[in-house]
Parts: structure tokens; sequence; C-alpha cells
């Protein structure tokens, strides 16, 4: 098989990158050609993603790619689930709000007066999320007039293709996110829209991983300087959906992953959705996956509590903070810390975590922190054992045993996570690749280019190869 370069878009809840990917032959290299920050936008009504400032980002970064590999082949874009940008008269209307925006409580409310929880989770297998699309789009219904003006809904990733290619679509794994999925059939449930009382009309055709979504249109191609238009791909364009491709799993029948940077997404791989009562209760999500497979896992808090705490504790010292330092005294103590619930809903919201963590330890009795390396190993702590937790959950749902964990994403690189997670759970965790969102979003385009063989199971192979993981064994002393 010829080799072939690829552009992977990654855009993630804190920084976005460009990256080229070479594929064929069994190997696999990654090159960053560009990479950009994502900061919220706080404003009178609300948070906000700078989403054409991401779009720069992405061109620029493009650019790069173009200049330095001429010939790649494709373009493939993703992103966070759930956020949208809703176009009226081939215009955005608005700007796209972030996530974690305060006005989704109301949607909840709105939503689940008109169809029971467990009925949305019968019909759509996802867990809850008071931000999942179908709640947002309950809230925007209740504040004004937008949505009766928009004849396209298009989430993240399916904007930046529209942008590049003038084409709307939407990618059926990030589609699953927004809770108006059927999960057994794949399709727009045109039933759940109704009972919601949300306009059919704005959610586009479906399309799969792999598919063409359209070539670049002649503007996109001035501006990154490329000399005839590139084709545009879909992967797998919730960025969790790609990650799960490209980790490295030998037998996704006995591995769990932890998908790692500011969400923790903690589960397993399965061929069919499990939407049993029992998985209900522990709050547990089918996604859909590339290739039909199924994200069967739950959202822990993840890196978001340290990054958030790092920001306040910059904010207030008027100083930055260098992290490997931080993250090595925190490895450094010896005495027990607090661990505490990080899916406690007080945290999801951005501002002053630290106090907020001190508070759900006075009202549980747990040692409050004392410096940021003690609130620092607390958080880390506290991840490694909702993980552990997350990953015995799952098999018990599933009846599988599990016997690997692999932990993929930015906190592959906390060697201190990884290692108390394994200590945390017995079970050995394979850390890394650091990149297996991109990785995962450049093997789904190439494979669509015919570099690489037809499975998963051929994909993941091609990662181990190029990126070993790296072994951590639970130690026998494991919980202090
Ligand atoms: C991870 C992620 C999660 C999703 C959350 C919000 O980046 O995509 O899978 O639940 O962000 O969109």
């Amino acid at each position: 098989m010829t080799p072939v370069e690829v552009a992977a878009v990654d855009l993630g809840a804190t920084s976005g990158r460009v990256i080229v990917g070479k594929v064929g032959g069994g190997e696999l290299s990654m090159r960053t050609l560009g990479r950009f920050e994502n900061r919220a936008v706080p404003t009178p009504n609300g948070l906000h993603w700078d989403m054409l400032g991401l779009y720069r980002g992405a061109l620029t970064g493009l650019a790069a790619a173009v200049r330095e590999h001429p010939s790649i082949a494709s373009i493939g874009v993703d992103s966070w689930a759930v956020d949208y940008a809703l176009f009226g008269g081939g215009r955005m209307l608005g700007t796209p709000y972030h996530y974690r925006d305060a006005r989704t409580a109301a949607g909840v409310e709105a939503a689940h007066a008109l169809v029971p929880f467990a009925e949305l989770y019968r019909r759509n297998g996802l867990q809850f999320l008071p931000f999942n699309t179908l709640y947002q789009l309950a809230a925007e219904r209740a504040e004004g007039p937008l949505l009766g003006l928009a004849d396209a809904l298009l989430l993240v990733p399916d904007l930046f293709g529209y942008f590049l290619t003038g084409n709307a679509v939407a990618e059926r794994t990030n589609a699953s996110t927004t809770g108006l999925v059927d999960v057994s059939t794949g399709q727009w449930d045109d039933g759940l829209i109704e009972l919601l009382g949300l306009p059919r009309g704005i959610f586009p055709g479906l399309v799969d991983p792999g598919e063409r979504i359209g070539a670049t249109l002649p503007y996109v191609q001035r501006e990154i300087g490329a000399d005839r238009p590139i084709d545009v791909v879909a992967v797998g364009s919730h960025d969790t959906a790609s990650a799960v491709v490209g980790i490295p799993m030998q037998d996704a029948s006995r591995a769990a992953y932890i998908s790692c940077g500011t969400w923790g997404l903690v589960g397993l791989e399965l061929e069919h959705p499990v939407t049993s009562d029992a998985a209900r209760e522990a709050n547990f999500t089918n996604e859909g996956g590339v290739d039909g497979r199924v994200r069967f896992l739950h959202n822990v808090m993840g890196l978001w509590l340290l990054s958030e705490s790092v920001r306040q504790w910059e904010l207030e010292s008027g100083s930055a903070i260098d992290l490997p330092t931080l993250i090595a005294e925190a490895g450094a103590i010896t005495t027990p810390v607090a661990v505490f619930d990080p899916d406690d809903a007080r945290f999801a919201a951005p501002g002053d975590l630290p106090a907020r963590i001190a508070e759900w330890c006075r009202e549980h009795g747990e040692p409050v922190p004392a410096s940021w390396a003690e609130f620092t190993r607390s958080i880390i702590e506290s991840l490694a054992e909702a993980f552990a937790k997350t990953v015995q959950t799952a098999a018990e749902l599933t009846g599988r045993d599990v016997d690997v964990i692999h932990l993929v994403g930015g906190g592959s690189l906390n060697t201190l996570l990884c290692r108390r997670t394994a200590d945390r759970s017995g079970i050995p965790v394979l850390a890394g690749p650091v990149e297996a969102t991109a990785i995962g979003n450049v093997l789904v385009q190439a494979r669509a280019q015919g570099a690489t063989g037809a499975s998963l199971e051929e994909l993941r192979a091609i990662v181990a190869t190029a990126f070993p993981p790296l072994r951590y064994d639970p130690r026998a002393s494991s919980v202090e």
C-alpha cells in the first residue's frame, strides 16, 4: 500500500491542533503543524466558544500543513461533543454556547417534563449530562426566537466541514451525543424530536466516518495555499470516538479504556448497546463509535479539576505555575489526602474549584488540603479512585472480565495518575498514546484512502507498533 499523508484538525476544550499523519505499510508517523489556544469567553448572556477564532487557528494550521506536506490527500475534523451552531439562510445565528454555560438547567426540566429520563434513556441510551444537546435545545426553545429562525443545526466538527466545503452533514458518532439519535437504529429519532417540540428540518443527513463530505471551497484553497481542492472526509468526529480508534487494544473484549483529557471517559467498547435499568442507574452511556461499535462509558470529571484549579491559583498569585513541578511535589506527599467524589455536580462550572473541593471535604469530614501540592494529590487520588470504580462497574454491567486498562490522551503523561489508577484498580495500566484522538482521526482518513487494512483491529495494531504504550503494574501495597 502506498503511504498517504492526511491532516487532522483536533479541537479540544483547552486547545486545538493540526497534525499531519503519514500512514502506509503498517507504519504511522505524526507531525504537529499548528497549535492554538481555546479559551471560553464569558459574556453578559453566558459562556461561549470563540468559534471563528478556532476556525482561524485551523486554517493557519492547515496552511502550514499544506506548505510542508503539499500532497496531503484529505482533511478530517474532530472536537468535543454536544455543542452546535444554528444556521439560517446560510448565516450562523449567534455565537455557539459552551456546554458549561448555566442555561441548560432550565432545559433539563423542560425536556424531562415532556419525556421522562427513563424513556429518553430507552430511546437514546445516553447517560444524563445536563448539557446533552437535547437539553440545550430545550433551553434554546424556551429562551427565544432563534430556534424558529434556524434551518440547520451543525455540531462543531460539522460546522468546520461546512465552512471548508459548503456541505452540511451530521457525522454519526457525534450526532449520537445529541440525545436525538435512536440507539438501536443509529438514525435521527423523528418521534423523539417531535415529542420535544424541536424542528426536524434543522438536522442534516447523517454520514459515517470515512465518507467524503466534499472538497475545499476556492476561498479555503487560497487561505491555505493549496494548488487544488482537497477532500474533507468525515472521521469519528466526536473526539472520544476518534480516541477509541487510536487505543492500541489487542483484545477489546478484555480491555477497558480511559480517554483522559479535560474529561476522563471510562468504559468499554461493545458490539451492541446495553440500556438496562442497572446501566441507566449507573449513568453509563452508549455513544456511537466508528464502524458501528458502541462506546459504553461514563464521564468522570477528568483533568478539568486540575486545570481549573491551576487557573484559579494563577489568578490569585499572579504568576504562572509549572505543572510538572506541581505534580512532582504532589507525588512526594506521604500522608493520606482527601479522596472526594470528582463527579459531584458542584465541580462542573468554571470558577474557584479549590474552594469547592475544600467545601466538599468539610461537608464529608475529609481533611481539607492545605497546599497546592495537597490539592493536586487529592485531585489525582480522587480521579484514580473514580477511574478504578468506574472500570469495575463497567465490567459488572456487561459481565466482562477486564485484564488491562488503556489510558490515553493528555492524562497518559501524568505518571502519578497512571500509577495510582493501576494501584487502586489492581489492574495493569497501559499508558499512551497521548495523541490518541488525532491518531484515530488520521487512521480513519488513511483507511478511506486505501492505505490500511479494513478492520479497527488492523488500525490498532498500527498504533501499537508506532506508539508502544508504557506499562504500570499495580503495586501490592495499593491504597494509602
Ligand atoms: C471529551 C468530550 C466528551 C463529552 C464532552 C463534552 O472531549 O467530547 O466525550 O462528553 O467532551 O462534549
